[in-house]
Order: structure tokens, then sequence, then C-alpha cells
């Protein structure tokens, strides 16, 4: 497959985005592993409502195909019209729809975890906030006309794996989740046309789940009975049905796949390391829970014997993130360590330590960075 000239400059716009606009925060961006696909956000972008596109984390497991803004896309299976779709005649036949999500890898935090768990060892930045422009799954699915007993949709994109041995990036979601409203096909980001390493020309959104359900570059959509087979729906992305020790092995019959992610909060500024002077300190960060919308965020900064009542900026919602910020008073040069804890209005509370689980999923502890006040 021939890489024509403009998709490699789109795929390159991380690199050249880190070497320019971030100056000295380049080195911390964003190059994840040894995989040249994987780049995560870095921390201090995580006091903004919005991630730019150019510092937002990518997750590939093989790559980027070729850049074909004229990629369609067919829907088949257990429907009565089968369709295919380009982005014109899906802006030309469906209402446009814009959300704004985050969109987080399952191992985001997996290096937090104890024991250590295999696979890439994303600390915090494998995740960002979006606004992402398309039109409802829904709407494409009514259009074809769904069979009565379909039950799940299957999703696949035009990223081949590098040989016929390795398992191709394919995946299936339930039927109702599909038909969801906030569910899009879409291809704009931030505004504009979808990047190639986010997947242009459309991927799916499925906000309040992790990111290996949103599919990028997208080819097909199959409705069909049963949930999706191959390598990642029935061995990765799976969690313990319950609490398992840490480090313990778990039979493949308690495991379940992975889909909302749990109540979490970030503290983006002060960064880790950073140098203030004695006085008031401004604390920030983002808070989200795939589950419910925020209900607050405390901050401390006495290891956790008292919390301070953060404010939330933006709207809140499922699986949408808000800003937070608190000021509290350091009267002592020395070092400080601020804690933050979310909770939703579900009454799900960010936990002190996550829960083990084995392939290192859905890291939500209590966030904590400690700076020197001089
Ligand atoms: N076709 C395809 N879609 C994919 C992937 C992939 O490897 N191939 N990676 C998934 C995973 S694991 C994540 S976390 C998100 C990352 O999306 P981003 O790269 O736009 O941040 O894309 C998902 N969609
Ligand atoms: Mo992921």
């Amino acid at each position: 497959m021939r890489i024509g000239r403009r998709a490699l400059l789109e795929g390159m716009s991380l690199a050249a985005f880190a070497r320019t606009a971030l100056g000295d925060e380049a080195a911390s961006v964003l190059r994840y592993g040894s995989s040249p696909q994987n780049f995560a956000t870095p921390t201090s972008f995580f006091e903004r409502l919005v991630t730019p596109t150019e510092a937002f984390f990518v997750r590939s497991h093989f790559g980027a195909p070729a850049l074909d803004r004229k990629r369609t896309l067919a829907v088949s299976g257990m429907v009565k019209s089968p369709l295919t779709l380009g982005v014109d005649e899906l802006k030309a036949q469906f209402k446009e729809v814009t959300v704004t999500a985050v969109l987080q890898c399952a191992g985001n935090g997996r290096a937090l975890h104890k024991p250590r768990v295999p696979g890439i060892q994303w600390v915090h930045g494998a995740m960002g906030q979006a606004t992402f422009t398309g039109v409802r799954l829904k709407d494409v699915l009514d259009k074809a006309g769904v069979q009565p007993d379909a039950a799940h949709v299957r999703f696949a994109g035009a990223d081949g794996p590098p040989k016929p041995t390795v398992p191709a990036f394919v995946r299936s979601i339930p039927l109702a989740r599909a038909l969801d409203p906030s569910t899009l096909i879409a291809w704009g980001m931030n505004g504009e046309a979808l990047t190639l390493a986010h997947g242009a020309p459309l991927r799916l959104v499925v906000p309040s789940w992790a990111g290996d359900h949103w599919v990028k570059w997208l080819t097909s959509i199959k409705v069909q009975k049963e949930e999706a087979d191959g390598f990642y729906m029935k061995t990765a992305y799976r969690m313990p049905t319950e609490k398992v020790e840490a480090g313990a092995a778990v039979p493949p019959e308690k495991m379940t796949p992975a889909s909302t992610f749990p109540v979490k909060s970030i503290i983006g500024a002060p960064a880790l390391g950073a140098k203030t002077k004695v006085g008031p300190q401004k604390i920030a960060g983002v808070a989200f829970s795939g589950d419910a919308p925020i209900k607050q965020v405390e901050v401390s900064i006495d290891g956790g014997a008292t919390w301070t009542k953060a404010k939330l900026e933006g709207d809140p919602g499922a699986g949408r993130w808000q800003v937070f910020r608190a000021d509290v008073d350091v009267k002592q040069a020395g070092e400080v360590k601020a804690l933050a804890r979310a909770t939703d209005l579900k009454g799900n509370a960010q936990p002190k330590d996550a829960a083990w689980n084995p392939s290192g999923y859905f890291w939500n502890g209590w966030h904590e960075v400690t700076w020197t006040v001089e």
C-alpha cells in the first residue's frame, strides 16, 4: 500500500507539533513505547475543556492505512437494505450531530497498577476530550432497516494487521449501544476533518465507553446475531466480573468486555516537580465518569486529612469531562503533595487505589502530584 505525501504529512502532524508549538514540552510529547503510532497527551493539557487535536493521544495497533478521504463504508448483515456510504453521502442523507466526549484508552494508567501488567505503560496521557461531528449510527441503521432478531453490530477498519497470522482489529457493540443517540459515525474532530491518525475519513464515537470501541478508518458495519469473534473481543479488552486479588489469574469465564470507564480525576497543574511561591496555590485538572455527570471534585494538600471542594467548569454529562479548579494556601516552603478525588451523580467515588485487573485497565486511583513551594 502506498502512502501519499499528504497522508504522510497528516500522520506526522503530532511529531511536527511536538517540535514546534510545544517547545520544552516536546520531550514529554508523545511517543510511547517502541511503536511510532502511539502517542500520549502531556498531563499539562488536562486543565482544558478541549484537547487540541495536535496534542491528542493516538493509539493504533498496526499504524494508519493510506489516507483515502473517498473511502466508503458498507452497512450489511441483518438489514433490509445494505448501504454503501462515504462522507459526502452521510452529509447529504443524515442529520449532522456534534458531541463533546472523553476518548480514553482502556489501558490508560496501566503503568500505575501494582503488580505491573504487561502492555503499553501509559501513565495518564492516553486520554483527551474533543468535539466529534458526524451522524448518529442509529439514523444509518434505521435507514438500512435492522432485522428483528439482530443483537450486535460489528465494525472493521481499513488498517490491516502486518501479517496474516496477526488478528485484525475487529470489534462489536451490543445493538442497544449502537442505537444510543450518542453513538456516532464521525468525520470531524474539534471543528475540522478527522486527521489520519484519528481515523479519517470515518470513525466510530462511543461516548462513555473505552477507546477500543471507537473503531477508526471504518470500512464495514455489520449487523448480526452474535458478538464479534476474534482476539480483540474474546481475549483482549476484558475485565473480571468481580473484584480480584492483585496479581491473580482470572479464568476466561469470569471476564466480560470492558465498556463504561469509571469515575476519575487528574491534576493538570501544578505540574509534577514544578516550583511555586509560598501563598495561594491554584490546583486544576479534569474529572469525568462514563456512568454519570460529575458531582464534585475535592483536593487535599495534607495527605487526605482535610479536603477543599473545587469549582467545576464546562457542561456536565456522562462521558464528558469538566475542568476543576481549587485554591489552597501553602504557608510554609517545602514539598507539597496534592491529591484529587471525584464523585459522580450516581454516587460512584474515585477510589484511593484502583482495582487491579489482569490487563491493567481503567486505573482511576487518587491522582497525586508533588511540587516544591519556595
Ligand atoms: N481501526 C482501528 N481502530 C482503532 C484502533 C486500531 O488499532 N485500529 N485502536 C483503538 C484504540 S485501542 C483506541 S484507545 C482508540 C484511540 O483513538 P485515537 O488514536 O484517535 O486517540 O482507537 C481505537 N480504534
Ligand atoms: Mo485503547
